[in-house]
């Protein structure tokens, strides 16, 4: 349905008491504890962060549960009741960076930095959960590696703040499992809360909760899945994040952050002869500006007015970014001409979801104009649900 509580991802039973359950058959034993982290999906700041920018995530009610015990034999134990396969094992001070390592790379990934960083961090068993949809976009990844970080930071008393958890995340993700991304996602995870949008400075890590209670301004937040699988491991990612570095070279800034929007037509005049760079530099100096632009309306009480912003990110990924696709943008378009306030992808691109902003009355049939839309045009039916930020990594049990 287009309205109403989030739709669970899967058919799985879900719960902490399930996942504990679950343990105890698969390991014989009930666990120490049952921790949480939620998947997130982007309000706008797209492709920023890894450009010292601004993102403005919030995490969604779907989770990554897992239940988890300490061992003393340094043997890591991992199970995923999503994934194919038996329990992986693994010898934590073996483990080294294994691009292409399947799902328990990330968990496996989260171990190695810690250690790395020099915490004192030994075996563990876990079970992990998950209703967070995989490859839509909505960072089933930093969910999975910050629900593994919380576990092992409680479990082993290591005293980490969230934000701390998040970048010891990405750096698994970086080095351990290959894939180049920004910090965002990690720290969603671990740092957003109930009812808020969180803002991210990824210079300098500065957090704002912004409230965000749209059910109380009569406006709701769906979640589009598109159903096309996203990878960032696939190239198309890092190629961004190389030319926005190369853009950031060519104007002799430490990143594209430091391109002030009113400095903009200069620096675009700079590149005038690399044309694909200069429109990655259009969209990073105009998305870290939207976000501003966002703030400002919500701070004012205008939240209805972030909708054109929303909208006028989506054209900048389409165009400039180049990381649409065609049932992205079919959404989009969609949903605009159904009512819709404002809608844009969210995440990495080229597949996965996309946000509509839209009056609580005309939610549903916006949603059913999406779906119809889809059908029509020889797509799979979308997965569509409700957006209520929900919290951050937290332990359940
Ligand atoms: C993916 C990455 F993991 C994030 O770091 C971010 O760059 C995002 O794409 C795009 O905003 O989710």
């Amino acid at each position: 349905t287009a309205h109403g509580a989030a739709t669970p991802a899967t058919g799985r039973p879900h719960g902490a008491q399930y996942t504990a359950d679950e343990f105890a058959a698969v390991y014989g034993a009930a666990p120490t504890g049952t921790w949480a982290a939620p998947g997130r999906v982007n309000l706008i700041g797209e492709h920023t962060d890894y450009n010292d920018g601004f993102v403005m995530p919030l995490a969604l009610p779907h989770t990554t549960l897992a239940a988890a015990s300490a061992r003393t034999d340094g043997v890591l134990r991992l199970h995923s009741g999503g994934a194919d396969g038996g329990i992986v094992e693994l010898r934590t001070d073996e483990l080294r960076p294994a691009p292409q390592g399947g799902w328990a790379a990330y968990p496996a990934g989260v171990v190695w930095a810690m250690r790395e960083a020099g915490l004192p961090v030994g075996g563990a068993d876990l079970h992990y959960d998950s209703t967070v949809p995989t490859g839509a976009g909505l960072s089933s990844s930093a969910a999975l590696e910050i629900v593994t970080a919380l576990a092992l930071n409680d479990l082993y008393a290591l005293g980490q703040e969230p934000q701390r958890l998040a970048q010891l995340a990405q750096r698994a993700e970086n080095a351990f499992v290959g894939v180049p991304c920004g910090i965002m996602d990690q720290t969603a995870a671990a740092c957003c809360t109930e009812g808020h949008a969180l803002f991210l400075d990824t210079r300098d890590l500065t957090r704002r909760q912004i409230p965000f209670d749209l059910a109380g301004e009569g406006l709701r937040l769906l979640v589009v899945d598109t159903r096309v699988k996203h990878e960032l491991g696939d190239g198309a990612y890092a190629e961004r994040r190389a030319g926005c570095e190369r853009g950031a070279r060519a104007l002799g800034v430490r990143a594209l952050r430091d391109v002030p929007y009113a400095q903009l037509p200069e620096a675009l005049d700079k590149l005038a002869d690399e044309p694909v760079v200069q429109a990655l530099v259009r969209h990073i100096v105009t998305e870290n500006h939207r976000v501003e632009e966002v703030i400002a309306r919500l701070d004012a009480g205008r939240t209805r007015a972030i909708g054109p912003l929303l909208t006028a990110g989506h054209a900048s990924l389409r165009d400039d970014f180049k990381i649409s696709c065609r049932e992205l943008d079919l959404a989009v378009d969609t949903a605009h001409a159904a009512g819709a306030l404002g809608a844009r992808m969210t995440g990495g691109g080229f597949g996965g979801s996309a946000i509509v902003l839209v009056e609580e009355d005309g939610a549903t049939a916006v949603g059913a104009a999406v779906t119809e839309a889809f059908a029509a045009a020889g797509h799979a039916a979308p997965r569509i649900f409700e957006a209520v930020p929900g919290a951050g990594a937290h332990r359940v049990e």
